[in-house]
């Protein structure tokens, strides 16, 4: 389920790319060759919409999100990233969840590549998350200084900025006012 159609792939011009408060400054692309130089890795995880269906055990494969963070670092006061995908969907993650051993860019779904629908040719998946934390199509982030405002899709329309799913983190008005946190201007 998403928003918005499926977009067309065009391998010739994709990029994965990563900006914003870089710790050299400067933005870095990846083309699909160098994503598939990294490590490929296998998570279990499940499914947790925040609409409330959940999907138990689904086995991604495909590199972790902490290997692009090595190849292009942040600045050290970065604590949080915007990680954004084709048509605009984007989606706030805490820099600690985007770093985590679990989290995925993944390719594969049960042994199978993703199909266009899941999210080919690349997912971000974020075991531990609300699933609209883990944008399909994804095609980069963009560290964020601390006071910054951006804002993904589901973030703007008044969704937690952490979305935990254990804690059941769905809307903005439930956080609290940690200053590590971005503020969505539905909650000022
Ligand atoms: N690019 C993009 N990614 C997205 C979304 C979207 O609308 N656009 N929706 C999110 C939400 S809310 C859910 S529940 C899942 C649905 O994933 P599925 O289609 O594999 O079930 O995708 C997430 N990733
Ligand atoms: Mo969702």
């Amino acid at each position: 389920m998403h928003y918005g159609r499926v977009p067309q792939l065009r391998p010739d011009r994709w990029t994965f790319t990563v900006g914003g408060a870089t710790a050299s400054g400067s933005e870095q692309a990846f083309d699909m060759d160098a994503i598939h130089g990294l490590e490929f890795t296998e998570e279990l995880a499940d499914m947790h919409c925040a609409t409330r269906w959940s999907a138990l055990d689904l086995r991604w494969s495909g590199y972790r999100a902490a290997e692009m963070i090595e190849l292009a670092p942040p600045d050290p006061q970065v604590r949080e990233v915007l990680v954004f995908a084709e048509y605009g969907y984007a989606a706030n993650l805490r820099l600690d969840d985007l770093a985590s051993p679990r989290t995925l860019l993944a390719t594969h779904l049960d042994g199978e590549a993703l199909t266009a629908e899941r999210g080919a040719p690349l997912r971000l998946v974020v075991p531990h998350l609300y699933t609209w934390k883990g944008p399909k199509w994804v095609r980069g982030w963009n560290y964020l200084l601390p006071g910054a405002t951006d804002l993904g899709f589901w973030e703007e329309r008044g969704y937690h900025a952490h979305g935990d799913a254990w804690r059941q983190e769905r809307y903005a008005y439930q956080a609290d006012d940690a200053s590590d946190e971005i503020t969505p201007r539905s909650a000022r």
